[in-house]
């Protein structure tokens, strides 16, 4: 079906390092060979997508010279068209890293890791990005011995000051998103979750650059609702980013395509980002299975896009069906938009009020039948009319 063919306009993106991925794992090596930015660059635009991201080390997947490597990958962008709205550092791969980066005990190895973002803070922002993210993968512990926990926060923060400083200094429009996971491959790392990121960024000198980066998989592997988390984020004005994959439920992380994990919560979270406010673009970070082949790295790009693009499709259907708006209204869903004081009320006001809990606790909620109408629009049994 046509609407299902994605366009720049939908602003579809995805990490160098997601494509690229060589599929080795803790048990074995590639199966595939490097992939060239450039290909990827121009394979991802015939495909639809809207742009890329990257670190700083995904460029030199198979040209070594940095300044080589980055002048093939402008000139691919140049000749697609693509964009690229984020970038980021590679701060777990290299070895110096083990320990972590903005919070390795080792101090020389913190200063070293601030000098490798601002150097590709200068890249990223001479290629228009205006997000920049955050993973700490190595920032945590295996041993609660090993990490004095408040240090460590002191000096992530220490880190996140430092760098706005420098966005600011430099004129950058540059905003920093902080992307939180609880284990892999630390045993646990710091910021694990949505809600460890957002208390942490109030302690920050320049609290408004910096939001967050959530990824679907990284608070599904912790047991969390993702869309709970994301719609929080957006009610504290902090999704600046958002990394979509897929997983099934609390285990390693998968990065499976988008959709082909929980794909009730996928439904939700297409909902939520399309009628929530959210207007960045949709990022995708997963991983081609090992199983495939070169070839089959562009059939699982594609599908992330698609599945997308079914949801939003379904997720409309829903909000338009006659019968799901009547079970709204019977579920009340509305009603819990409405301030619980009204205008003008007052706290004496609203104790003196009559109420009688026994006949209201009579009431039920009808969300069965609410649940239901959503998962048959995403079954595909019901349409806009609700037939
Ligand atoms: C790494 C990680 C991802 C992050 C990337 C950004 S790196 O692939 O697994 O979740 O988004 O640093
Ligand atoms: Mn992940
Ligand atoms: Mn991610």
């Amino acid at each position: 079906m046509n609407a299902f063919i994605p366009t720049p306009g939908d602003r579809f993106t995805f990490g160098l390092w997601t494509v690229g991925w060589q599929a080795r794992d803790p048990f074995g090596d590639a199966t595939r060979p490097p992939l060239d930015p450039v290909e990827t660059v121009h394979r991802l635009a015939e495909l639809g997508a809207y742009g890329v991201t990257f670190h700083d080390d995904d460029l030199l997947a198979v040209e070594p010279d940095r300044e080589r490597a980055i002048a093939a990958f402008r000139k691919a962008l140049d000749e697609t068209g693509m964009k690229v709205p984020m970038a980021t550092t590679n701060l777990f791969t290299h070895p110096v890293f083990r320990d972590g980066a903005f919070t390795s005990n080792d101090r020389d190895v913190r200063r070293h890791a601030i000098r490798k973002v601002m150097r590709n803070l200068d890249l990223a922002a001479s290629l228009g990005a205006r997000t920049y993210v955050c993973w700490g993968g190595r920032e945590g512990a295996e041993s609660d011995a090993a990490k004095d926990v408040r240090s460590a926060l002191a000096r992530y923060k220490e880190a996140l000051d430092l760098l706005s400083q420098y966005v600011l200094e430099q004129g950058y429009e540059i905003r920093f998103a902080i992307e939180p996971k609880p284990n892999e491959p630390r045993g646990d790392i710091l910021l694990p979750t949505i809600g460890h990121a957002l208390a942490f960024i109030n302690e920050l000198e320049h609290p408004e650059m910096v939001g967050l980066n959530p990824e679907v998989g990284h608070e599904q592997m912790a047991g969390l609702n993702f869309v709970h988390g994301v719609a929080q984020a957006l009610w504290h004005g902090k999704l600046f980013h958002i990394d979509l994959n897929g997983q099934h439920g609390p285990k390693y992380d998968q990065d499976l395509v988008f959709g082909h994990g929980d794909v009730q919560s996928a439904f939700f979270l297409v909902d939520l980002l399309e009628h929530g406010g959210y207007d960045g673009p949709r990022h995708f970070d997963y991983k081609p299975p090992r199983t495939e082949d070169p070839e089959d790295v562009w059939v699982s790009a594609a599908a992330n896009m698609r599945t997308y693009l079914i949801l939003r499709e379904k997720a409309r259907a829903f909000r338009a069906d006659p019968e799901v708006q009547e079970a709204l209204r019977a579920s009340r869903v509305d009603e819990l938009a409405v301030p619980t004081l009204a205008p003008g009320e007052t706290l004496a006001g609203l104790a003196a009020d009559q109420f009688d809990p026994d006949a209201a606790a009579r009431r039920g909620y009808h969300y069965s039948h609410l649940s239901q109408l959503a998962l048959e629009h995403l079954l595909g049994v019901r349409d806009r009319e609700g037939r």
